[in-house]
């Protein structure tokens, strides 16, 4: 059954690759699955037949045949559930990188979006170059938990998973920021991720979309 994904036709960010169809691809590059990808416009995406996908009007999301589904923490865990490639064999270490997988989107990704928030959607009010210190710590505070955690490890529990799939997704959108670099060890673990085979073939496909036109 043919995997259809969508993506913004034309992402903000100019084919770095942050948004979060990407995370999508790189699961379904590891897992060597095929899927087509149906991009859609700003405009598109608040119109019926999105909405009916995403009721929030957002991208990415998923389907194959008469599943539908959307959250890229969701819609990786489909892949990994049903495709060898991402989770491991073993019942309690797939249940470990699920934990992974939620700490990524729900521990780590959200002090990293306040900061694209302070940056960029509130960036112009009077309380902005307050705010911007405390949400920088309050990152950085994540990422020593983070890095301790990580310690001299290529990946977070042994063999690279789902989990480690999202956390260097998550982490990548912290780059532009410095706050990365910061933290060396956290610094090659994402960058360990982007040398993946399966990770590049992802990028590239997003580049082919985003990336400037000749
Ligand atoms: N929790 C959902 C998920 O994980 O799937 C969040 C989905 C989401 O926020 N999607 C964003 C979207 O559709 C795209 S990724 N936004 C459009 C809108 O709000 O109308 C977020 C994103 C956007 C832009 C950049 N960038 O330019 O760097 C990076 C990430």
């Amino acid at each position: 059954m043919t995997i259809v994904i969508t993506a913004f036709e034309r992402s903000p960010d100019g084919g770095k690759g942050l948004a979060r169809d990407t995370r999508v691809r790189w699961a379904l590059e590891e897992a060597g699955l095929p899927y087509e990808v149906r991009l859609v416009s700003f405009q598109a995406k608040q119109e019926p037949a999105h909405l009916r996908l995403h009721p929030f009007g957002l991208i990415p999301t998923y389907e194959e045949g008469d599943l539908a589904l959307f959250e890229s923490g969701a819609i990786v865990l489909h892949i990994a559930e049903r495709h060898p490639g991402l989770f491991p064999a073993d019942a309690d270490a797939r249940a470990r990188a699920i934990t992974w997988m939620f700490a990524a989107l729900s521990t780590v990704e959200p002090p990293i979006l306040e900061l694209v928030t302070v940056k960029f959607a509130e960036g112009d009010r009077p309380w902005a170059d307050e705010r911007l210190p405390l949400v920088k710590d309050r990152i950085r505070d994540r990422l020593a938990q983070l890095s301790a955690r990580l310690g001299n490890a290529d990946w977070l529990d042994g063999d690279f998973s789902a989990g480690d799939l999202m956390m260097v997704s998550v982490l990548l959108r912290l780059r532009p920021s410095g706050l990365l670099d910061e933290f060396p060890p956290l610094a090659a673990y994402v960058a360990r991720g982007e040398a993946r085979p399966a990770y590049q073939r992802a990028f590239a496909a997003q580049w082919a979309v985003n990336g400037p036109s000749e």
